[in-house]
């Protein structure tokens, strides 16, 4: 018994204190609910969770920019280039998939039927467009500085764009996405205020700074292929990003033991800031099983199926390999923030080839987003279902493809998803106001489907690894090869 308990704690140890963690975190933050903490307490409380954040957060920088520069540059153009067709296509496809799956069941499902609009307003003041919207996403994904781009990741400013002297006074919406560098925001997921009647404001794609990993992914994936193609003169930089990767991976396996720390102060600060969730599951109940549903049948089965499909291999064994990945997405609703453990658990428990990993996950984590293009599907559908707004072939095939596209241009970051949402909504016709509607449940949805991202870039490094293995024979490590001309 005490062999079984040593090898099960090797093993399984951090992934079991990680899973206690989350429910622990659960329960303790409905137990201070009842206390009723005053917001700096909550502050005070959430502290260990926003540590976590930032050391997740501060890891993603040199990770995906040593993992891609030194992935590339290390592989033969030919190979890389077939590699990243092969991905992308991937990626492209699982994420209409997913978009698929979603409308299907919205539409048979029809959880907007009979949902009253309590107190909302169309939108009022300049309506973004979803070319706007759009052309807003391209601009983000172009930091003018990379710099800044990356410290400004998980910062938001709302912006009041509509000074309106409106004299309406129902309970307008200020909704700030989570905001972990400024303590006195605290982690208000959602706030329901009744500001003076005379300032509306509204969450625009443009106003949120939300640093947007593709355009650091397009930066170093760039200088990697041209680094490839200086040979020798290039090998100072590519060492120097193997070495800094190196160190980037211990210093995930030092941090690891403090994540289920953080995580139950992580969770159980975000429960203590929600609202009455009985009051709004009641009305938004069939549209919450909706989006889950959706989740599990494609990150559950269809997922699944086609990773076996095309590796002939067992996908749970492999997915067993990623549990403490899921894990951390789900206490963290950020892909950038999980992809250092998502990249840890491909290499030492899925046995991904480590150049593969290097180049399939920083790509997905910023523009593969099953779960998050799902997601914005059915959140619209449901939207025009409450406004009983029906739509026609057209305007599905529409919300479709912006779906996927929003998805991709949403960052990995705490409720991305909701924000892009705007241009799905817009492109149909419909308010973008009307994301009120969904937002005070969005933080708990998020968790789901950030599962289901990580979950479709890690599968997608499995299939990759299968489909390019005569590219990337399984060699020692490509780092002692490079050295050893250094
Ligand atoms: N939280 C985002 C992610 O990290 C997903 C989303 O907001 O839809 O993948």
């Amino acid at each position: 018994i005490r062999e079984w308990i040593n090898d099960y704690c090797k093993q399984n140890g951090l992934l079991t204190l990680s899973v206690l963690a989350v429910i622990s975190g659960c329960l303790i933050g409905y137990m201070l609910r009842s206390l009723n903490l005053s917001s700096q307490a909550k502050i005070y409380f959430s502290f260990p969770g926003e540590l976590l954040m930032r050391m997740l957060k501060m890891l993603i920088l040199p990770l995906i920019t040593s993992s891609l520069m030194s992935g590339l540059a290390s592989m033969d153009t030919k190979a890389s280039g077939r590699m990243g067709l092969l991905t992308i296509t991937y990626y492209l496809w699982t994420t209409f998939i997913a978009v698929i799956v979603g409308i299907v069941l919205v539409l048979i499902i029809h959880p907007g039927n009979g949902s009253e609009k309590e107190g909302h307003t169309g939108s009022s003041g300049p309506v973004m467009t979803s070319a706007d919207a759009l052309l807003d996403l391209i601009r983000n994904m172009i930091p003018s500085n990379l710099i800044e781009a990356t410290f400004q990741q998980y910062k938001t400013e709302l912006v009041p764009l509509v000074k309106s002297s409106t004299k309406e006074s129902q309970a307008n919406y200020v909704y700030i996405m989570p905001d972990y560098d400024n303590p006195k925001m605290g982690h208000p997921v959602f706030l329901e205020i009744t500001p003076a009647p005379e300032v509306k404001y509204k969450v625009i794609p443009g106003s949120s700074k939300q640093m947007n990993v593709l355009g650091i992914v397009i930066f170093s994936a760039t200088m990697g292929l041209l680094l490839g193609k200086l040979g020798e003169r290039g090998l100072p930089l590519v060492n120097l990003c193997q070495c800094i990767n190196e160190c980037v991976m211990k210093i995930i396996n030092a941090a690891m033991w403090y994540f289920p720390f953080g995580i139950i102060f992580l969770v159980a600060g975000k429960i203590l800031d929600m609202h009455d969730p009985v009051h709004l599951a009641e009305k938004l109940g069939m549209y919450f099983i909706t989006v889950l549903l959706g989740l599990f049948v494609h990150g559950v089965i269809l997922l699944p199926l086609f990773f076996f499909i095309i590796t002939k291999k067992n996908p749970f064994s492999y997915i067993r390999g990623l549990l403490q990945a899921l894990v951390i997405a789900l206490a963290t609703s950020s892909s950038s923030a999980t992809l250092p453990i998502t990249m840890k658990c491909l290499l030492e428990n899925c046995h991904v080839d480590r150049q593969i990993a290097r180049f399939v996950l920083p790509v997905g984590a910023t523009i593969n987003m099953d779960g998050t293009a799902l997601y914005e599907a059915v959140a619209a559908i449901f939207i025009a279902q409450v406004n009983d707004y029906e739509l026609d072939f057209g305007q599905l095939v529409t919300i479709s493809i912006t779906a996927t596209a929003a998805s991709i241009g949403a960052a990995g970051i705490p409720q991305a998803g909701l924000v892009t949402m705007v241009i799905v909504l817009t492109s149909v016709g419909l308010p973008p106001d009307d994301i009120t509607l969904i937002v005070a449940i969005d933080w708990i949805l998020d968790r789901f489907r950030t599962m289901i991202n990580v979950l479709g870039d890690a599968l997608a490094a499995g299939i990759m690894a299968h489909l390019c293995r005569k590219d990337f024979p399984k060699k020692s490590e490509r780092r002692d090869t490079v050295i050893s001309y250094g």
